[in-house]
């Protein structure tokens, strides 16, 4: 397993965070998730031969947010 952080824009509350969360957890190899409201961040661990991060940016951006690999 991987670790990723990635930043999260656009998110104002607690329903946010748990949006977040949900669609991302839902994915398969992925353990972990973790959102921060505060500090913008959504960290995971991921199997790379089941997800890859750009599998986990489109759940996010699907559900509404921006999202940023971090640099
Ligand atoms: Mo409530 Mo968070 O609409 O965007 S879920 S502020």
């Amino acid at each position: 397993m991987k670790h990723e952080n990635l930043s999260v824009k656009g998110m104002t509350c607690a329903s946010c965070v748990a949006s977040v969360e949900k669609a991302t957890a839902k994915l398969e190899g992925i353990t972990n998730v973790n959102v921060n409201l505060t500090t913008e961040k959504l960290t995971f661990d991921y199997d790379m031969d089941k997800v890859s991060i750009e599998d986990v940016k489109k759940a996010v951006k699907a559900v509404g947010y921006e999202v940023l690999t971090e640099t």
